[in-house]
């Protein structure tokens, strides 16, 4: 069975692929692995059909062959795992690429994702220029541990891996900050990751999805 994975009908990121379906087709993108999509409205997410794929009434999700997912990190590494390309064939380097995922989800986002929090729904209150300084501080304190992990190399262990694609990813919502320009080996990190045709494949396909819904 063709893998089905769920996006939003509609992104609120107007096409700029910082939606999470995004990283799952880029990880589709680069095995190869040809996806069919099903659109979802904010309310069909919450409705009973989408909730029993996703208790957190979210996309992404993933059905193939009877088995359904949720959690982009867990659909990308189910895609990982059962094709070739996205982790090494060494055990050891595996566990590496794999653990670079969990750091870009569960040390690297998370600052990222609270600094998008504030903009939201903190601005007009009257703490927000501290709140986001301090938010601020904390994601330039992963920037600056990443990069100097990063140095001069391509990516973050011997070749281009899973770890790099989820860390991109994570590292694209910064968008025009300007923070992570601010460190151009990261900079040319991401930008390293976007050249990727799957990344380019992923990114029009998610911005085909966004062009269509204008025209209706
Ligand atoms: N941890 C989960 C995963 O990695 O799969 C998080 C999934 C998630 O956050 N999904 C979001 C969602 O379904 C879409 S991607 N939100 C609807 C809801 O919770 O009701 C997050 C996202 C949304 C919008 C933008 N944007 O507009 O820029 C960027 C990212």
């Amino acid at each position: 069975m063709t893998p089905i994975i769920t996006a939003f009908a509609n992104s609120p990121d107007r096409g700029r692929g910082l939606a999470r379906d995004t990283r799952v087709r880029w990880a589709l993108e680069e095995v190869g692995q040809p996806y069919d999509v099903r659109l979802l409205s904010f309310a069909e997410m919450k409705a009973p059909a989408h909730l029993a794929l996703n208790p957190f009434g979210q996309i992404p999700t993933w059905e193939e062959d009877g088995l359904a997912l949720f959690e982009s990190g867990g659909i990308i590494l189910r895609i990982a795992e059962t094709h070739e390309g996205l982790l090494p064939s060494s055990e050891a380097g595996r566990s590496r690429a794999i653990m670079w995922m969990f750091a870009a989800v569960n040390t690297v986002e998370p600052p990222i994702v609270d600094r998008t929090m504030v903009f939201l729904f903190e601005r007009e209150e009257p703490w927000f220029e501290a709140r986001l300084e301090g938010v601020e501080a904390q994601c330039r304190r992963r920037l600056e541990q990443l990069s100097a992990w990063l140095g001069e190399k391509d990516w973050l262990e011997d070749g281009f891996t899973v770890g790099d694609l989820m860390m991109i990813s994570v590292l694209q919502r910064l968008g025009s900050s300007g923070m992570v320009e601010a460190f151009p080996n990261l900079a040319a990190y991401v930008a390293r990751g976007e050249a990727r045709p799957a990344y380019q494949a992923a990114f029009a396909a998610q911005l085909a999805v966004f062009e269509a819904a204008q025209d209706t």
